[in-house]
């Protein structure tokens, strides 16, 4: 079978305040920024891409089942989801394609809630505390894993 160029693009809760509030800390581009940075940067791979963002738990796991049948790879930012959610954990571990998780700010040196990630062990890229650029080093990453190029 071959491999679909599609990656799909999650940002989980409140990361459509974006560019809106508290930039000291995420900065100040939007997620629409965001979608386009990494469309461009996927584009120059020959790679399209489905961007969702939602409050809702419920929407991003249906959004990772339905990239089972057409995306080659995932690149998520679970927000807060990333260290309290089990059942979004599980949905990529189910789909079983190479995820590439990434913050925007480095999580390891805030808050000890945000130490740990559900995400992180079924990811094959991470990128954390490079801000919006964060993204488009993910997709080259994740990229790379997808075409064999890298391991992760
Ligand atoms: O650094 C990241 O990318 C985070 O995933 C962002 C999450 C936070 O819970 C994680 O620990 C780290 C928060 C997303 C909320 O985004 C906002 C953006 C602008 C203004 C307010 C919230």
């Amino acid at each position: 079978m071959t491999v679909p160029h599609r990656l799909l693009l999650v940002n989980g809760p409140n990361l459509n305040l974006l560019g809106t509030r508290e930039p000291g800390i995420y900065g100040s581009q939007t997620l629409a920024d965001v979608v386009q940075l990494v469309t461009d940067a996927a584009a120059a791979h020959g790679f399209d891409v489905r961007a969702v963002q939602s409050n809702h738990e419920g929407v991003l796991l249906d959004a990772i089942h339905d990239a089972r049948t057409d995306c080659a790879g995932i690149v998520i930012n679970p927000a807060g989801l990333t260290h309290t959610s089990v059942v979004l954990r599980d949905a990529l571990s189910a789909v079983a394609l190479p995820v590439a998780e990434v913050h925007i700010s480095d999580v390891r040196e805030r808050e000890p809630f945000r130490h740990h990630s559900y995400v992180a062990d079924v990811a094959v890229v991470h990128v954390i505390g490079e801000g919006v650029p964060g993204y488009v080093t993910a997709v080259g990453r994740l990229i790379d894993v997808i075409t064999g190029q890298s391991e992760g």
